[in-house]
């Protein structure tokens, strides 16, 4: 496991939450984050597709100061600038962002960097980045509507294949909710993580410890 940033919250089985104001039924990301804190979560991504930069940033100040308040992670989705200014623990990019040895170069050394991977080729040579970067995620394990471009499902496939091949801590992501949390759990996942079925819900905290309960 790696030493930087916040890595040092990739748990088994942990739930890594993120964040989407549009699926939140009028909560605004920062106040899901503090419901996710309330939970007891551990790791937070901020991901918003389509807001100004100054309200990312403004948005990210607070939730930098919630989650390090409660030593919880902080991890900008996509933008390597807003992690920068805000001192976010780490950044999320995809196969289509900056190449991940540029966001080490940016980044420095000490921020965590993940990178979404679709297929095992990639989760191969994502493994193959260690040093560069920190964790992985893999998926859509199922099919999901919130991401817009999202491969086709991987299904358990692949979970299976990086539970065998991958080094890296992964996170398990697309489509899981608590009636599937369990068959993923069971694969093995470092971590898994949830857009909809968690900020959709309406009892955040209610929600998180179902999904911990089907786990079980
Ligand atoms: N990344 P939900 S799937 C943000 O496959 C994201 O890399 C994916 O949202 C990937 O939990 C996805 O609502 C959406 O299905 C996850």
């Amino acid at each position: 496991m790696s030493q930087r940033r916040g890595m040092a919250n990739f748990v088994a089985g942990g739930i890594y939450g993120i964040t989407d104001d549009a699926l939140s039924r009028g909560r605004s990301s920062v106040e899901v984050v503090r419901l996710l804190l309330a939970a007891g979560v551990r790791v937070i991504q901020y991901r918003e597709k389509a807001k100004p930069a100054r309200v990312m940033y403004e948005e990210c100040l607070a939730i930098r100061g919630l989650t390090a308040d409660t030593g919880a992670t902080f991890i900008v989705n996509d933008h390597v600038d807003l992690a920068m200014a805000v001192g976010a623990d780490g950044v999320h990019v995809g196969q289509d962002d900056l190449p991940p040895v540029k966001v080490r170069e940016l980044v420095g050394s000490d921020m965590a960097i993940g990178l979404s991977t679709h297929s095992p080729e990639q989760a191969r040579e994502a493994d193959k980045l260690a040093g560069v970067i920190d964790y992985i995620g893999v998926g859509p394990v199922y099919a999901t509507d919130t991401k817009k471009d999202a491969s086709a499902p991987v299904g358990l496939a692949l979970l299976e294949y990086a539970a065998a091949n991958v080094n890296l801590p992964y996170v398990a992501i697309g489509g899981i909710k608590q009636s599937n949390i369990a068959e993923v759990s069971r694969r093995g996942p470092g971590m898994i993580a949830i857009v909809s079925d968690i900020v959709g819900a309406d009892d955040i905290v209610a929600k998180v410890a179902a999904l911990r309960a089907a786990m079980a």
